[in-house]
């Protein structure tokens, strides 16, 4: 570094965005310091290195989606001629501990790579004292100063709280929810964001009572015909929805373990308030930055001022030349862990390695485990035709029947796929959409053709690979326009 500064590069926040920039950083030779601090839930979990993906996020999420789905692969392994009569039964602790002592070794993992890399890591919040001076607290108190010719900031977000009586006493937050000593019992899961119904959806498939309480739509943001189909499978599967209904209170009504909680909520279209009793209630109500105790008013690192979000340009840079900022906290960015990871890699390697590569965050792949998967590309129906014109938007659509469930005499009313194209531009294909078994893998694969500009005609002239689910964007005939019956057809 400079003889003016200790470091090249600190970054504040050691998760998905910070840990790849300062790897690349010190990749690079420079000289770099991470700061990671997990300040407690309000009911006190906390947790290691690595953020939220790894530690209360995608993959803790993602395993107990996968438990969800071995208990239907159960159920359908007696129609597959397996004969086993003993009770099936799902058990939170095994599940836990299994999925925790995994983040463990990953957290461990991040330690042994940041040591091996020569990278200073310091468990110890960071704040900025100047443009270039950060100051650091530690668990025990402990206060220090560090300086550094660029400074990441990169510290994400953490779940909302509603405010009504008893949220924060009685209520969890996905930050709770995968590390729970005990199982959560019947559960009231508050929203519709992505998490809710991820949360929701591995919970009932765990064998759990769980009702949603959803204040208007499913998944804002999302193509809304493609959210309905998801609600309606899990409707299905046993989770109730209350609807439009938002919590009033959380009261106390027994301790113990499980606790008794009672949740009260109105309904938004009837104004009557009614309850439900229940042991856990999780908010999945959104998350907002963590922006707010880092100093960022001492140097003038402009947010927005409605969700308190870092302003940058394209190459990350806010406005404070030498402070950029990576991820989640990124304001009209994607909250995602490989969008924070790709733009820390090379916001390091242009600082560091000459590059002048941006990342890209357009057509940026992305699914929600449900326990129907959807998996999206692009712009949703309602985004395409506000984008181009009804006239110009061409939607080729089916519903399909995933060979595997044929004979597991499973609900397939669920499973569809559809293509959303831009007619006045040689129909490119600007929105890709699945919900169906195994969504995750099949849409990571269109993603190149994506955003390699494929239109309609490269899908059609693509061969399948018979039989899979993903074969069915290579067969895709039937128009929404044509309002032919795809249901019917299968
Ligand atoms: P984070 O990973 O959140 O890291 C920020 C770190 O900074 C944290 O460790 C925090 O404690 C620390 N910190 C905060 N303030 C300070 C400070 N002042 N000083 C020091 N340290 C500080 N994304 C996907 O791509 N796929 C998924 O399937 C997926 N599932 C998800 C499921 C859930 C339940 C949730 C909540 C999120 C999920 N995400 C998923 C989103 C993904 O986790 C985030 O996009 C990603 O972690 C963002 O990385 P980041 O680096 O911006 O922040
Ligand atoms: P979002 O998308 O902000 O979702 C928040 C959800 O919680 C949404 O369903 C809201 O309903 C609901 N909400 C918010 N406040 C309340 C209160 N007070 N009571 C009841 N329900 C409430 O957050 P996410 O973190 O899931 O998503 C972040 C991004 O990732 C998003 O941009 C997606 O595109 C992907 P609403 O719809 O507002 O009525």
């Amino acid at each position: 570094p400079s003889e003016n500064y200790t470091y090249d590069l600190i970054v504040v926040g050691g998760g998905s965005g910070g840990l790849a920039c300062s790897k690349e950083a010190a990749n690079l030779g420079r000289k770099v310091a991470v700061l990671d601090f997990v300040k407690p839930s309000p009911v006190g979990t906390s947790w290691g290195l690595g953020g939220t993906c790894v530690n209360v996020g995608c993959i803790p999420k993602k395993l107990m989606h996968q438990a969800s789905l071995l208990g239907h692969d159960l159920e359908d392994a007696r129609l597959y001629g397996w004969d086993f009569d003993t009770k099936v039964e799902h058990n939170w602790v095994t599940m836990r501990e299994n999925v925790q002592n995994h983040i463990g070794s990953l957290n461990w993992g991040y330690r042994v790579e940041l040591r091996d890399k020569k990278i200073t890591y310091k468990n110890a919040t960071g704040e900025l004292v100047d443009a270039h001076k950060i100051k650091t607290v530690d668990k025990k108190g402990k206060v220090t100063e560090m300086t550094a010719q660029h400074i990441v900031l990169a510290t994400g977000l953490r779940p909302r709280y509603p405010d009504i009586p008893g949220a924060k006493e009685y209520g969890i937050t996905s930050d709770d929810l995968f590390s729970l000593e005990h199982s959560p019992g019947k559960t009231v899961v508050v929203g519709a964001s992505y998490v809710a119904l991820e949360c929701a959806g591995f919970l009932s498939g765990v064998n759990l009572d769980v009702t949603v309480l959803v204040r208007s739509i499913l998944l804002r943001g999302f193509d809304q015909q493609m959210a309905e189909k998801i609600g309606d499978d899990m409707i299905n599967h046993g989770v109730k929805f209350k609807r439009p209904a938002i919590p009033t209170k959380v009261e106390l009504i027994e301790e113990g373990t499980p606790r008794k909680l009672r949740v009260h909520y109105k309904s938004l279209e009837t104004g009557e308030e009614s309850s439900i009793e229940c042991n856990t209630v999780m908010f999945g109500i959104g998350r907002d930055p963590c922006t707010q105790e880092i100093g960022l008013e001492n140097v003038g690192v402009k947010l927005n001022a409605k969700n308190g979000k870092v302003i940058a340009g394209d190459n990350e840079q806010s406005s404070v030349p030498n402070i950029f900022a990576v991820g989640d906290i990124l304001d009209g960015k994607l909250e995602l862990t490989p969008v924070a990871i790709h733009a820390g890699r090379l916001l390091a390697q242009r600082l560091y390695g000459g590059s002048n590569e941006l990342c890209d965050y357009v057509n940026v792949a992305t699914t929600v485990f449900t326990p129907l998967e959807y998996g999206c590309i692009g712009l949703s129906e309602e985004d395409a035709t506000a984008q181009y014109g009804e006239e110009n938007v061409e939607v080729y659509h089916t519903s399909y029947q995933p060979l595997e469930y044929t004979v597991a005499k499973r609900d397939m009313a669920g499973c569809y796929a559809k293509l959303i194209c831009n007619k006045s531009d040689n129909e490119r294909v600007v929105g890709f959409h699945i919900v169906g078994p195994n969504a995750g893998e099949v849409t990571q694969g269109y993603a190149i053709a994506i955003k390699l500009g494929a239109t309609k005609k490269d899908f059609d002239r693509t061969v399948g690979i018979h039989p899979t689910v993903s074969e069915v964007f290579t067969t895709l005939g039937t128009t929404k326009r044509s309002g032919f019956d795809v249901a019917a057809s299968g």
